[in-house]
């Protein structure tokens, strides 16, 4: 598969195409507009999601509700373009109370997005740098998981950390649920809550951790014959290009480093096939899914829009200046703990349908099926 996106932040819609899908997939359009709805959810997003209610429209590519083989054209309209038309539409140029934002905001792509573009207003950057992209991710990762459901893997994902608060070794799903910031700990929730508010009154925001983890992967998924076809590299890559995302690791990750090898190479038992003592690589070895639970963690940056303008330099006339203020979200982790899952869905089933050539979705359903039986038998 394939996809690109186009669309501004407040601009008219999202635009998707996704290429490389199976003819014969039956599209549920409530469970893709459910995914869009939580990606909009979480304590601590500001008052743009008050106004969005994301849903798609599928213009081409399904037919009687099955997917046809064809590219899927794919929009998601913006509700705010209708307050910002009067400077968002392509071709406007005569709004007198416009104003161009020429003072970028420390952390944000606002100033090498400038010079590298040679833009003498930064909204013509961040339109396009703007987290509302990651719509998109989560469409093509919605679709994705329809294919990932139909060849029994599933995937679940919740927020390690915000800010300094952690839920260190909790794993309360049935809190889970009720959890507003998408912690599966009533304490660590409490904690965070009041972490955010206190964030809000600062003018300030918070970073964090979030984990995705996908089950019933069989091993062999990706491969280590060439550094392109490496799973865990390609799911790396596509959390990273995540806006805000400043880093990824598997399993236990960087806290490798602190152990003897003996200590955490997953050892190797055989009970009803291959299957390991314990998980510390997160499902991955040489590139290649090992058949454990695929466990990996991306650590968001806390947004660099703030209501306490930092200092800056305005970009025409060279001299100091405070970041200009824009309407945001004070953390974003729930958010992109939804996104960050989506987008690791996406990123398997396009292996395993590289993998798996297939035309049609039966054909896949079928081919991968029979080698999840041969690696049961091997
Ligand atoms: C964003 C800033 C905020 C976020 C937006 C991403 O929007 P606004 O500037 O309109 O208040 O709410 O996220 C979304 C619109 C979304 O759908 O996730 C930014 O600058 O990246």
């Amino acid at each position: 598969m394939k996809y690109t996106s186009s669309g501004h932040s407040h601009g008219q819609q999202i635009t998707i195409i996704l290429e490389g899908i199976p003819s014969n997939l039956l599209i549920d359009i409530e469970d893709i507009n459910e995914a869009l709805r939580k990606r909009q959810l979480g304590y601590g997003r500001g008052n743009r999601m008050k106004i969005e209610k994301d849903k798609i429209e599928i213009v081409s590519g399904v037919l009687f509700g099955k997917t046809t083989g064809a590219p899927l054209a794919i929009v998601v309209k913006n509700k705010d373009y209708d307050n910002h038309k009067n400077y968002m539409a392509p071709f406007s140029y005569d709004d007198s109370n416009y104003q161009k934002i020429q003072v970028p905001r420390p952390g944000h792509a606002d100033l090498v997005g400038a010079i590298k573009y040679n833009h003498d207003d930064m909204r013509l950057v961040f339109e396009r740098a703007s987290a509302r992209e990651t719509v998109s991710r989560v469409v093509v990762g919605a679709i994705s998981k329809q294919i990932l459901y139909q060849l029994g893997i599933t995937a679940a994902s919740f927020v390690r950390e915000i800010g300094n608060v952690s839920i260190e070794d909790e794993r309360d799903m049935d809190f889970f649920e009720k959890s507003d910031v998408m912690m599966p700990s009533k304490r660590a929730t409490q904690e965070a809550i009041a972490l955010i508010d206190e964030a809000k009154s600062r003018k300030d925001t918070l970073g964090g951790i979030c984990q995705v983890e996908v089950y019933d992967v069989p091993c062999g998924i990706g491969s280590y014959v060439s550094h392109e076809t490496k799973l865990d590299a390609k799911i790396a890559a596509a959390l990273l290009s995540i806006q805000s995302c400043k880093g990824v690791e598997f399993g236990d990750g960087f806290s490798l480093s602190h152990h003897f090898g003996s200590e955490v190479h997953d050892e190797i038992i055989y009970e009803d096939g291959f299957k390991r003592k314990s998980n510390h690589y997160g499902g991955f070895e040489g590139g290649m899914t090992n058949g454990m639970p695929i466990v990996v963690k991306a650590v968001f940056k806390p947004i660099p829009t703030l209501m306490q303008p930092l200092s800056s330099v305005h970009i025409k006339t060279k001299e100091k200046a405070l970041s200009h203020i824009e309407r945001s979200d004070v953390c974003i982790l729930p958010s992109a703990s939804i996104i960050a899952m989506y987008t690791v869905i996406y990123e398997i089933t396009n292996a395993i349908i590289k993998q798996f050539t297939s035309d049609t979705i039966h054909q896949l359903i079928e081919a991968f099926q029979s080698y999840r039986t041969y690696v049961k038998r091997f």
